[in-house]
């Protein structure tokens, strides 16, 4: 019950107090008196007025509502240090020649002191106005002199014509005023009996000749500013022991001694009262003054002091400069650094995600390789090439960045040829040799066999006559052939003539068939495991520069064991050169290559391809057209001109015989390559010594042979349909 008492009291006490400091007066202090208010350190009763100096104690006229400073009637009090009174004016009016009546006024303002906003003003005509002060214990004299004649015709002007002004020292508080007439002429009474003169605000009065010279008698009072003060010291001097109260500030008085207490700006009310000054709400108050200047009343927030406008999204009030100002960088930091930061982690999460990925693929990669590797035989191959089997042959495992470089990335102008087996690019080895270059095509498995046979079967060999396999590469999807470079083509461009400008003698194409014939028999019979080639043809015996053949291309070849035919299921070769036998029972032996080897000795002899549809039907097929002209003697026809010349007659004859017996219909009938080899060596000795031996019996024509065939783009067998009728 007590504490609620205790709230109550508060309570009321500060609803009073609040009233009290409102009314900006002292509590229980008149705040008026008639038409002026009263406020501290001005007032009436004892503890109402600052008690330091008397001149504050007013008093109000009860009956009058007039307020009086000692014997001067106040009209207005104001904080900045001024006070207005009504001082009467001073006046002597006159008949002709005596002074009928006047005044002067003797004026001590004690506390008080004349403010210079007043103007000593004299009216009437030929008047003389005279002004003692006294200020800082001297006498001043102040005059003014009006002359006229008559009423003057402009209104409101005070410049000497019936009426002169002039402005007062500041300070001084004691003055006497008194007016005369310097020259009393008879006909100016009529409209000017009076002289006058009095101190006045300046701009109270404004000068109207007719009235004013006539009647200016009736006003008898005029207002005039007076300066006050506290105490006579400075602020300096009264330091904290000024009356100034809360949100106000000390200023020395600029007229006279002691000071004035002023709020600061943004605040109102009376700073001679300790609580005075109270903050101006600018965004509700209506003076001009103290208004707000935002661009609407809701956005204008009020402060202590001052008022905020509320600013758009990315500025910010600024209190000192009262504007909207651009938000403070280290906003702008923060965000930049958080943009940056946000950006760099997920700049750093990609790198590493791109890492891992290059990883990954990167082993992937070389999984791929090694899959591609094991995939491609390369197991096998190392297996062989270690030595378990027998090998002669120095295979190198070539890597795909290798053979990248060394075909310039697989480069078109790197191509040499393009067959059946792949492409054939011209490689150049970091050591500067350079090495032909097979590629299997995409996607064909049955190549990729073939590849990995010919790398094996190659290993076994190691003959002059025998295109060199230098290495392998078994990482790419497709394994890589390196072989040794041979220079000058294959035998087909030479025979063909349309990529040589060459013309073979009898000489080099005796010497080429015995190479080759030479190089089959050692495959035959003297390499360690016998190899049936499989492909002989024109196209795939090279030339090197001085015209030695290489026999190559042995990815249809295969490795058989001695003395034992193979059952193939897939015939392989080229048509025109393969074996009827073969082709018909699918039944492999060394045969097949003498059938291929009679082609090859009789396109060497004719000069004409194996096949030529172009050719008439009875000469089509090389094998049945030569066999039908050696028969039939008619050897002229059919033997390249540029080869027959009269001294290699018989050796040409010889060798046509030879080419019969070879592409004999039966595999039993044709010799062995060996003795084929034998029987051109004999050729060539018979062409030193011109000898001719008829050791072969007339062979027997296969007149019944004949092919219906049909050929595919590339004439490989493996694609192509083929029918026999035998
Ligand atoms: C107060 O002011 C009113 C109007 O301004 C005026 O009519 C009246 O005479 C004044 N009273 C005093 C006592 O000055
Ligand atoms: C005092 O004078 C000022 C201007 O001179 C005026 O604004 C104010 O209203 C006056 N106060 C009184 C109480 O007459
Ligand atoms: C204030 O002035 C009144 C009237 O002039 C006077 O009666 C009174 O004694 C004065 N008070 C003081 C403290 O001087
Ligand atoms: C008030 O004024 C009237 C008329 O001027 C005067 O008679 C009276 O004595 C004055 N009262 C006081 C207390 O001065
Ligand atoms: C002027 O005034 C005096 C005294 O009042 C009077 O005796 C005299 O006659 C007046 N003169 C005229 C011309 O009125
Ligand atoms: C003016 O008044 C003061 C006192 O109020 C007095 O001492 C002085 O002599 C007067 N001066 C004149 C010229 O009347
Ligand atoms: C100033 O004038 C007054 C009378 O008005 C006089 O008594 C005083 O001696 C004068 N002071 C000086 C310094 O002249
Ligand atoms: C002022 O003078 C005029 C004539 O000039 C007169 O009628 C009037 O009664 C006088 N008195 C007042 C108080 O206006
Ligand atoms: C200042 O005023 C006080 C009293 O109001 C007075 O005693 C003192 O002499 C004055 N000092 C000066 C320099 O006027
Ligand atoms: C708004 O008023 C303040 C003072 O209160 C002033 O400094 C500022 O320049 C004013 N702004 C505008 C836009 O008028
Ligand atoms: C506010 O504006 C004033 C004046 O333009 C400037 O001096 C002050 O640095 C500003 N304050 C801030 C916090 O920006
Ligand atoms: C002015 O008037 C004349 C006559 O009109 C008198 O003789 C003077 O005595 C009088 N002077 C004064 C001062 O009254």
């Amino acid at each position: 019950m007590i504490k609620v008492h205790g709230l109550f009291l508060v309570a009321i006490f500060s609803i009073v107090y609040s009233q009290l400091v409102n009314g900006q007066s002292r509590r229980g202090c008149q705040t008026r008196c008639g038409n002026v208010s009263i406020e501290y350190p001005f007032g009436i009763s004892t503890d109402c007025y600052y008690a330091g100096q008397d001149s504050f104690n007013l008093t109000c006229n009860e009956t009058t509502n007039e307020l009086f400073a000692a014997n001067l009637q106040v009209i207005n009090i104001s904080h900045s240090g001024e006070m207005r009174i009504l001082n009467p004016r001073s006046y002597t009016c006159y008949n002709t020649t005596n002074v009928t009546e006047g005044t002067s006024y003797n004026t001590t303002l004690r506390s008080f002191s004349l403010s210079n906003k007043n103007r000593f003003t004299a009216v009437g005509c030929n008047t003389y106005a005279f002004m003692t002060t006294t200020y800082d214990n001297k006498n001043y004299s102040i005059r003014c002199l009006s002359i006229c004649d008559s009423i003057p015709k402009e209104n409101g002007l005070c410049t000497g014509e019936g009426c002169c002004h002039t402005s007062v020292p500041k300070g001084s508080n004691h003055f006497i005023i008194s007016s005369s007439r310097v020259d009393r002429e008879e006909g100016m009474f009529s409209f000017n009996p009076c002289s006058y003169a009095f101190l006045v605000e300046e701009d109270m009065f404004s000068f109207s000749p007719y009235r004013d010279l006539q009647n200016l008698r009736n006003v008898t009072e005029f207002p005039v500013v007076l300066d006050w003060s506290i105490g006579n010291q400075t602020c300096k001097q009264v330091g904290s022991t000024s009356i100034c109260g809360q949100n106000s500030v000390c200023l020395d008085s600029t007229t006279r001694t002691g000071y004035n207490c002023k709020c600061k700006a943004g605040y109102d009310g009376n700073p001679y009262l300790q609580e005075g000054c109270r903050d101006i709400n600018e965004c509700t108050n209506s003076s001009p003054i103290h208004r707000h200047n935002c661009s609407g009343s809701s956005t204008c927030v009020n402060t202590m002091g001052h008022f905020l406008c509320s600013c758009p999204s990315g500025f910010d009030l600024n209190a000192t400069a009262n504007g909207c100002m651009r938000q403070h960088k280290p906003e702008n930091h923060r965000s930049i650094i958080i943009v940056l930061g946000t950006t760099v982690g997920f700049m750093a999460i990609l790198l590493v995600v791109v890492c891992i990925q290059q990883r990954m693929r990167h082993m992937k990669n070389i999984e791929l390789r090694k899959q591609f590797f094991e995939q491609n035989g390369g197991g096998v191959l190392r297996q062989r090439l270690s030595g378990e089997g027998p090998s002669n042959v120095d295979v190198k495992i070539f890597t795909e960045e290798g053979m990248k470089e060394a075909t310039n990335g697989y480069d078109e102008s790197r191509i040499l040829g393009q067959g059946g087996q792949g492409t054939v690019y011209k490689g150049i080895l970091p050591d500067n040799s350079v090495v032909a270059i097979k590629k299997a095509r995409l996607g064909d498995c049955s190549q990729v066999e073939q590849f990995i046979n010919e790398v094996l079967v190659l290993s076994q060999i190691n003959h002059r006559n025998v295109v060199k396999l230098l290495g392998c590469c078994l990482e790419t999807e497709v394994p890589l052939l390196v072989y040794e470079f041979v220079t000058n083509g294959t035998l087909f461009d030479h025979l063909d003539g349309s990529l040589f400008n060459s013309s073979l003698t009898w000489e080099h194409r005796l010497r080429i068939a015995i190479e080759v014939a030479g190089t089959l028999a050692y495959l035959h019979s003297s390499a360690s495991i016998p190899i049936i080639h499989r492909d002989i043809k024109t196209a795939n015996i090279l030339l090197d520069e001085n015209l030695t053949a290489k026999v190559a291309d042995f990815g249809a070849s295969k490795l058989i064991p001695m003395n034992k035919e193979q059952l193939t299921t897939m015939v392989q070769g080229t048509l025109g050169y393969l074996d009827p036998e073969y082709f018909t029972t699918g039944l492999l032996n060394e045969k097949s290559d003498v059938y291929s080897f009679g082609v090859v000795l009789m396109e060497l002899l004719s000069g004409q391809k194996a096949l030529c549809f172009e050719r008439p039907e009875y000469s089509r097929h090389l094998v049945s057209y030569f066999s039908c002209a050696t028969k039939e003697k008619r050897l002229n026809e059919i033997i390249d001109s540029q080869v027959m010349n009269e001294y290699n007659r018989r050796e040409i004859q010889e060798a046509a015989l030879i080419s019969v017996e070879c592409t004999r219909l039966m595999g039993e009938e044709r010799p062995k390559m060996k003795e084929v080899a034998a029987k051109l060596e004999g050729l060539k000795v018979s062409e030193t010594k011109h000898q001719w031996s008829d050791r072969y019996t007339e062979p027997r024509v296969n007149e019944q042979l004949s092919y219906v065939e049909t050929i595919s783009a590339q004439g490989d067998m493996s694609s192509s349909g083929y029918a026999s009728r035998m």
